[in-house]
């Protein structure tokens, strides 16, 4: 099939919700391979827009509200303003960091709701659900809690149990309590307004194979979609019983509001007119109304459902019923989540870190790249505080700082801060500079594919690349023997660097302009353009900037005091994280002793149904030991097998 050429590439990333701070999960969810994705289609010179802003509307703000007894607008004020502290911060790049509560918001969401409904695309129904006489109110979503229908799990909440995933309407909890008083509610009839998702699902499932097949749609992705699509897609009500979101102009819905997802997915169509807005011009348009936008929706795992379902069945429908037409998602390149020293991030249990805290202590490149390296693209993954420093210090500072640093430094003491000559290239010489041409393209084949782990190691293989043929050229010694052969190894070193800060731009925004300014080398005078990273573009005798120290060594006992802080989460409820013990060195690792033995005899020890004893061989020496594996093996089908044996533990006695 031929690919489809596009004229301009809108980027959202998910709405975050303003009831809380962001936590590093959040950044390796969403929003930096959205970062990465919209800074690399800068430098390539295309026509981009990055659209943000903060979900505040929804029954987390609520319930939060309610819980610190203030106003949902007050939650909304501070997390928002947080939240956009420290996305700025960790480097994200938004062209516009809007919120839903704001009158344009509300505008735009009403708008789409008139015209489903006008259109006789929504219908009404009565429905029973959970009220609370104590509170006098409805317990949409949230706002009940009770054990899951389908796991068990004793805290599920009325939109989805947590724990196996499941969405759940309220009124299908086992032991239903409210959030709010506790109480246990009593159903109730009210009536609202669905969107009959069903009767998209045939489109949906000819959209997203449409997609998948220009633009190669992520396995996890289109494996969640088609779970959703074998379960078949079921009406879904738009409206809610609670009196903070969007009002609803419909007459008898004075004092309901919409689904928060209803409106948020729509956040990002009003984020972009806010933008528009805010420039005096109509650009909103060109991104969201022409067929020739490239629309990549970045989320997390959790919102898939909303972002390849609900949101392009409810773009379906308006564009069935308007002459101006919306572009609907090309791809949802949704991520797995990001664990926490193996348990799962959570704000109840004290377990992780938020974003804030992080960056009053690190900078933000060597957490950009510690968690681009280790992006859960696939599947979830963890960020681990050892895990974290060796990143820092074993390949930015060791690898890319080094490579920088010695390259200028070498250039000021011997000539004299300038760019040297080029002079006639050795076999060594062409081979680096083939691997240079070749950087850009690769690099860029990842990032096109989504695949942004894969971009990072092919970029930081360039700056491993650099070191060995600064150590293969030795131009200390070439210095004496043989200038020009020095002149050109260290000219080539500088195009190097210069490629560096173009390539790890997307990655390492800060350090990359930090190694542009060392270089003398601006992007407004001089092109550093994503494809000018492949060409010897520095000039002979250009003067360089001087050299500084790029990452300074996180020493152990700072790490260690990460890890002294952390409390365990105790009462853990989710018995799907595998509980892992503590991190352990590899000099830790390397004082094990495994061996492998050979069982010789085996039987049971009396008074235990767990224990057996063996006698094993281990070359010459043979030991006793026992193991508490009688459950599962008989003693005779033992004799003769091979197993590892951690041949340094202290002897000890045991029954005898
Ligand atoms: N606020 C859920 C979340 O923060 C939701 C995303 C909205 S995207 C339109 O995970
Ligand atoms: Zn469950």
């Amino acid at each position: 099939m031929e690919k489809k050429k596009y004229k301009r590439i809108l980027i959202t990333a998910a709405l975050p919700y303003a009831n809380g701070k962001i936590h590093l999960g959040h950044l390796a969810g969403a929003y930096l391979p959205a970062d990465i994705y919209a800074r690399y289609q800068r430098s390539k010179k295309r026509d981009v827009v990055f659209i943000c802003g903060s979900d505040e509307h929804g029954v987390p703000i609520t319930i939060t509200a309610e819980n610190e007894k203030t106003t949902p607008q007050a939650i909304v004020d501070r997390y928002h303003q947080l939240n956009k502290d420290a996305f700025q911060k960790f480097g994200m790049n938004f062209d516009n960091y809007s919120r839903t509560s704001l009158p344009l918001h509300h505008k735009t969401a009403q708008e789409f709701f008139v015209k489903l409904h006008g259109a006789g695309i929504l219908k009404e129904k009565i429905e029973k659900q959970l009220f609370d006489p104590k509170a006098n109110m409805f317990l949409p979503d949230r706002y009940v809690e009770g054990t899951c229908p389908k796991c068990s799990s004793p805290d599920a909440r009325g939109d989805q149990c947590e724990k196996c995933g499941t969405f759940l309407n309220p009124l299908e909890l086992l032991n239903p309590k409210s959030k709010i008083s506790g109480e246990i509610p009593i159903v109730r009839e009210t009536s609202h307004w669905y969107f009959p998702l069903g009767d998209f699902q045939a489109r949906l499932e000819r959209y997203i194979a449409e997609r998948d097949e220009q633009d190669g749609w992520k396995e996890n992705v289109l494996n969640y979609c088609r779970s959703w699509f074998t379960e078949g897609l079921q009406d879904r009500a738009v409206t809610r019983d609670l009196n903070w979101g969007v009002k609803i102009p419909v007459k008898g819905y004075e004092e309901k509001v919409l689904y928060v997802w209803f409106d948020a997915v729509l956040g990002y169509i009003s984020s972009t007119k806010e933008l528009s807005n805010k420039l005096g011009n109509e650009s909103w348009k060109k991104y969201w109304q022409s067929d020739d936008t490239k629309y990549v929706a970045f989320i997390g795992k959790d919102n898939v459902v909303f972002h390849c379902i609900v949101f392009p069945a409810m773009l379906m429908a308006w564009n069935d019923n308007s002459e101006v037409k919306y572009v609907m998602p090309e791809n949802v390149p949704a991520n797995e989540f990001l664990n926490f020293e193996g348990q799962k991030f959570s704000k109840s249990r004290n377990w992780g870190i938020d974003v804030h805290e992080f960056l009053e202590k690190y900078p933000a490149d060597s957490l950009r790249y510690a968690l681009a390296v280790n992006l859960p693209e696939l599947r979830d993954s963890d960020f681990y505080w050892k895990d974290f420093q060796a990143r820092h210090n074993n390949e930015l500072a060791d690898i890319l700082g080094n490579f920088v640093n010695r390259t200028l430094t070498f250039a000021h003491k011997n000539f004299k801060g300038c760019v040297p000559k080029l002079s006639q290239l050795s076999d060594t010489d062409k081979t680096f500079i083939s691997e240079l041409e070749n950087k850009p393209k690769t690099v860029s084949e990842s990032i096109e594919k989504y695949k942004f782990r894969d971009a990072v190691l092919d970029t930081m293989n360039l700056a491993r690349a650099a070191n060995k043929y600064f150590n293969d050229s030795e131009p200390w010694k070439t210095l004496k023997q043989n200038p020009n052969q020095c002149g050109t190894t260290i000219n080539l070193c500088l195009q190097a660097v210069r490629a560096l800060s173009i390539l790890f731009e997307p990655i390492i925004p800060f350090t990359s302009q930090r190694i542009q300014n060392i270089m003398n080398i601006d992007n407004s005078k001089d092109c550093l353009d994503w494809d000018t990273a492949s060409k010897i573009e520095l000039k002979e005798g250009h003067q360089l900037g001087n050299p500084e120290i790029l990452f300074a060594k996180i020493e152990d006992e700072v790490i260690q005091k990460e890890l002294n802080q952390l409390t365990p989460a105790a009462g853990s409820t989710n018995s799907q994280t595998l509980e892992l013990k503590p991190t352990i060195s590899i000099d830790d690792f390397k004082r094990i002793d495994l061996r492998v033995a050979t069982v010789i005899s085996c039987e049971k020890i009396n008074k235990s149904d767990k224990l057996l004893k063996l006698k094993i061989s281990i070359g010459s020496d043979e030991r006793q030991v026992v193991a508490g594996i009688a459950l599962h093996y008989q003693p005779e089908d033992l004799i003769g097998k091979k197993i590892v044996v951690v041949a340094n533990l202290q002897p000890t006695k045991l029954m005898g």
